[in-house]
């Protein structure tokens, strides 16, 4: 998943936001309380979608995912213009290191720790120890800059048109999505989240990676993959570029992370719905599955037993399909940006 950002775009509560995110990132990345993590992310996400600025923290406590301790943050925020715990987090080297290393791609908390433990606190000190990365953490590193930049929607239709059309090129018995934020509708995205799935191929059958393998080939020798950083039977990680404009060789072209990902076309759906997110939305969703004595994960819905194991995948043929076996209304994926 990309690294996490605070959401995009001006919102009456976006200072909230803002602060909110940076505590969530600081539990999930030096604290590991994953946890607080979640509780900050939620409280971000509600506020972010709020359509007014919020009186102050009773009012905030109103909006479900709020609760004591965040109402109290906001108050404290509005009454001093800064935050006791993030005036110390931020005055702490060790923190802002680990928190620093954890923005490279395939650096994630444990590791960030070691390499701070070990007096590597920038990115520089990190360039000169690229011995110390394995070949992700290097592709991160290498990107570092352009991995943090958000793609433009505008991009990511560019990117979508291409991907598609060297898709169908290889075989136009597949059939591709690109999911994430961009399906939801997003102004700017992380990164690319492509579903891939092919008329041949069903969860009964024997695996196909050549399937994914041949896809990824194809983008290779386009040169719009230029970076493998972990190819399975049915996950692509990687990096891709745009192609040379003609009318503008000059133009910036940055290096972009590509996710794709082979699913079985009876799966397809579970796995639209699961990578469209976004992640709270599937929560969400998961938590009244649940409720409903169903159980929904990448891959399937199936009902679950009065003894509390799941039963045989339900048949599919939309994301409709699933909604309705939870009992709960559709929602387009431009509705799913909790
Ligand atoms: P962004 O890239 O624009 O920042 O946002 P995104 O597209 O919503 O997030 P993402 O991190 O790229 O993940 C894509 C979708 O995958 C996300 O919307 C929902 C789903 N997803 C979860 N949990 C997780 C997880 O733990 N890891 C990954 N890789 N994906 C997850 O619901
Ligand atoms: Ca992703
Ligand atoms: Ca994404």
């Amino acid at each position: 998943m990309s690294k996490r950002k605070a959401p995009q775009g001006a919102n009456p509560n976006a200072d909230f936001v803002e602060f909110l995110t940076e505590l969530a990132n600081y539990e999930k990345n030096v604290t590991r309380a994953m946890h607080k993590y979640n509780a900050y992310r939620k409280a971000a996400s509600v506020l972010a979608k709020h359509p007014t600025r919020v009186i102050d923290g009773d009012d905030a406590r109103k909006l479900n995912g709020i609760g004591d301790k965040i109402g109290k943050k906001i108050d404290e925020f509005m009454k001093t213009g800064k935050l006791q715990k993030l005036e110390k987090i931020r005055a702490d080297d060790t923190s802002v290191a680990i928190n620093l290393m954890t923005r490279v791609t395939g650096i994630g908390p444990a590791a960030a720790r070691k390499l701070v433990e070990d007096g590597i606190t920038t990115i520089e000190e990190l360039r000169e120890n690229v011995d110390r990365l394995n070949h992700h953490q290097k592709i991160g590193l290498r990107h570092f800059e352009d991995f943090e930049k958000r793609i433009p929607r505008s991009e990511m239709e560019q990117l979508e048109s291409i991907m598609l059309k060297e898709i169908k090129g290889v075989d136009k018995d597949y059939i591709a999505t690109i999911c994430g934020s961009y399906r939801r509708g997003a102004k700017s995205s992380g990164d690319i989240d492509c579903l891939l799935a092919h008329e041949s191929y069903s969860s009964t059958d024997d695996k196909k990676p050549e399937l994914l393998r041949n896809v990824v080939e194809a983008m290779k020798e386009s040169n719009f993959v230029t970076d493998t950083i972990s190819i399975g039977d049915t996950k692509f990680m990687g990096v891709c570029r745009l192609p040379k404009d003609d009318e503008n060789p000059k133009g910036e072209r940055l290096y972009r992370r590509i996710d794709i990902r082979l699913i079985p076309n009876d799966q397809y759906f579970c796995g639209t719905l699961y990578f469209t997110g976004s992640d709270v939305f599937n929560k969400q969703m998961r938590g009244k599955a649940l409720e409903e004595g169903f159980t929904i994960n990448e891959y399937t819905i199936r009902p679950m037993g009065s003894t509390g194991i799941p039963g045989e995948p339900l048949p599919v043929s939309s994301e409709e399909d699933i909604f309705d076996y939870i009992n709960m209304t559709y929602k387009k994926p431009s509705e799913r940006s909790l």
